[in-house]
């Protein structure tokens, strides 16, 4: 009897039962809280998604068509990926004949439109990548948009020949 008494009070008050019991409250409050979310999610689509992975640890490039289909423009405002320690949105400028990358903070997809992240113009960089990741595999990247809407978007990796 004592000792039933004694190892029950014990699992009451091991630290790893109240940590697990306090992370499963605050999913499921955070799942509570974005659920309204899910109408506006819906009006944004991400389509042909890819990487130009690139050998050496080299930075990769990421292309997607991102579209919207509700009355208001959405900006893409943060990028993170599970894959890459490092993920950013880059604008390819020309200066004349010289042409250079600047890092921008948002890009706008129009109301009942479409944002390209193409070559030449947008592209996500993606940097040190957290394993080894090589043309066939798919990558995932989170895109996260001004509304609170969140795309998480499977790319297809491609060699540094695809166009
Ligand atoms: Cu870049």
């Amino acid at each position: 009897m004592t000792m039933k008494m004694k190892s029950r009070s014990v699992t009451a008050t091991n630290p790893m039962t109240r940590w697990s019991a306090t992370i499963g409250c605050a999913l499921a409050c955070t799942f509570a809280a974005f659920a309204p979310a899910a109408h506006a999610a819906d009006a944004l689509t991400a389509q042909n998604a890819w990487v130009r992975w690139l050998p050496n640890d080299l930075p990769a490039a990421g292309y997607v068509t991102l579209k919207n289909d509700s009355d208001k423009p959405v900006d893409l405002v943060n990028v993170t990926s599970d894959d890459y320690g490092m993920v950013m949105l880059h604008q390819t400028v020309s200066n004349g004949s010289t042409q250079k990358m600047v890092m921008v903070h948002n890009a706008t997809v129009p109301a009942h439109g479409t944002l390209s992240i193409a070559p030449g113009g947008y592209h996500l960089m993606l940097e040190h990548a957290k394993h080894k990741i090589a043309p066939g595999d798919t990558v995932h990247v989170k895109l996260q948009f001004s509304d609170g809407a969140t795309l998480d978007t499977p790319f297809a990796v491609k060699p540094p020949s695809q166009q």
